[in-house]
């Protein structure tokens, strides 16, 4: 297994419920670690870039009036096949097939107010933390 980076966002959803900690205890827990981190409230254009992929898709306002509602706290992980355990953590899109112990089982409140974001394959990775983080704000591990 190699050492991967993959990009996180705590939602506003779970940001207004004021759960950026247990979130993050579970990360830790999972032996992923935060080496970038900043809180921000995302403007109708940065949610645009960053879910364009989306764009189209019937659900693609309604996501961007959310993202865009209140702060989210975005994070760089980097561990031990990060990308997919990451994924793992968070659970299905939907909280409601997400498997139990979950974070959007524990704490998503619908398929759109879902918690957490989690990027879906390296180069997802690779283009999400490029587009919260300039190179500098990442801070390499002291081992
Ligand atoms: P994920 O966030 O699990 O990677 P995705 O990339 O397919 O899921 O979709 C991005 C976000 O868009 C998702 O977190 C919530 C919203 N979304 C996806 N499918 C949806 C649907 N069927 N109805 C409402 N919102 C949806
Ligand atoms: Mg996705």
């Amino acid at each position: 297994m190699t050492i991967e980076r993959t990009f996180s966002i705590i939602k506003p959803d779970a940001v207004a419920k004021n759960i950026i900690g247990e979130i993050y205890h579970r990360f830790e827990c999972a032996g992923l670690h935060i080496i970038a981190a900043k809180m921000l409230h995302l403007s109708q254009e940065q949610a645009a870039g960053f879910y364009a992929e989306h764009k189209g898709k019937p659900f693609y306002d309604n996501l961007l009036k959310f993202m865009t509602s209140g702060p989210i706290v975005v994070q760089v992980l980097e561990g031990q096949d990060a990308i997919r355990r990451h994924r793992e953590l968070l659970g299905s899109t939907d909280p409601e097939k997400a498997q139990a112990g979950t974070i959007r089982a524990d704490h998503a409140i619908s398929v759109t107010q879902n918690a957490v974001h989690g990027s879906d394959s390296a180069e997802s990775a690779a283009r999400e933390i490029e587009f919260f983080f300039t190179e500098d704000e990442i801070c390499p591990r002291t081992r």
